[in-house]
């Protein structure tokens, strides 16, 4: 609760890529909105810019034969040393701007602007400098955090998007090919926090996806990021469970009723309600998840009772009694 209740913080993200349009999202919806109020402000770096000769390569062949190519260590090397100091090729590169300016009116010359020019994620840029927006860019005195996005990566949660979310500078590093000369990772421990995350059992070309959904689900629990602080200490998982379902008007649809008792208006009747509804689709679609709550002490005795009584059995199997 420390930095959440106080001063409001900046994070920094820069992303480095060899497929810098893929970020494009970044500046788009809610991680637009939240550079647009200075909460983020977001680097993407051509990796390309760190490779030399006519060729630009930034991969080889990987010793010990066997398929596809591994990313150079000398490339990889130079561009996590220039970004993690704000040196180099990034110190006159611009961040990311906004896609949907909130707070003005587009002018005509702003739809210009963004067609000439570079493609992609710099395709509409502000001269900023590396140093963001009012100075109060990510470049502290504490040790970023080099996240890296890899399927052998230790598993991104809730709780890691809630610790990375309360960073002040977070690096991202693009994979592709079969993957980093693993060097990179060792050498970098010298002036990052390195993390090798995965967000899921299913392998992806790159990393730049899987940054997409990192930075999404980190940004969106920064203070002020959304509007209402409630809508995310209800979040699936915050309290372990899964969220039950939701209702809005009209109250009859297509021959379908929302339940009586959320036009009851006990709200002690409807927040057990939408508890049980919580364990039950919890105990059907994520029984590991149940566990872990129960062993995190985040169940009641009423809440192990219901399990009991409706068939979600506690020891053994937790195949769903309604299939
Ligand atoms: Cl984080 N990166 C890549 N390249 N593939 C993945 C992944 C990440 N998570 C699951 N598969």
């Amino acid at each position: 609760m420390d930095k959440e209740t106080t001063v409001p913080h900046h994070l920094r993200l820069d992303v480095i890529t060899i497929f810098p349009a893929y970020m494009e999202p970044l500046r788009h919806a809610l991680l637009g909105k939240a550079i647009e109020q200075g909460i983020i402000s977001v680097g993407v770096h051509d990796l390309r810019q760190w490779a030399s000769g006519v060729h630009k390569s930034v991969d080889d062949s990987p010793y010990g034969g066997g398929p596809g190519m591994v990313m150079k260590p000398d490339v990889w090397g130079s561009a996590l040393d220039d970004v993690a100091q704000g040196t180099g090729p990034i110190a006159e590169s611009a961040d990311l701007v906004t896609a949907e300016p909130h707070r003005r009116q587009p002018r005509h010359d702003d739809l210009l602007d963004s067609s000439d020019g570079a493609s992609g994620s710099s395709g509409q840029v502000v001269e900023t400098g590396h140093s963001g927006q009012s100075g109060q860019s990510g470049h502290t005195s504490s040790t970023p955090v080099l996240v890296v996005p890899t399927p052998t990566g230790t598993p991104f949660t809730q709780n890691l998007a809630h610790e990375l979310a309360q960073e002040d500078h977070l690096v991202f590093a693009c994979g592709r090919y079969e993957g980093i000369d693993q060097r990179v990772f060792d050498d970098a421990r010298g002036h990052y926090r390195v993390q090798e995350v995965s967000i899921g059992d299913y392998v992806l070309v790159g990393g730049e996806v899987a940054v997409l959904v990192m930075a999404e689900a980190i940004v969106r629990l920064i203070p002020g990021v959304l509007g209402n602080r409630r809508s995310h200490e209800e979040d699936s998982f915050s309290e372990g469970l899964l969220e039950g379902p939701r209702y809005t008007k009209p109250r009859s649809w297509r021959g379908r009723d929302v339940p009586d008792i959320l036009l009851s208006g006990d709200h002690a009747k409807v927040d057990q309600w939408n508890r049980e509804r919580a364990l039950e689709i919890t105990a059907r679609r994520r029984p590991d998840l149940i566990e872990r709550c129960r062993a995190a002490g985040l169940l009641s005795h009423a809440d192990d009772e219901w399990l009991e009584r409706n068939g979600y059995h506690r020891s053994g199997d937790y195949s769903d009694p309604r299939s």
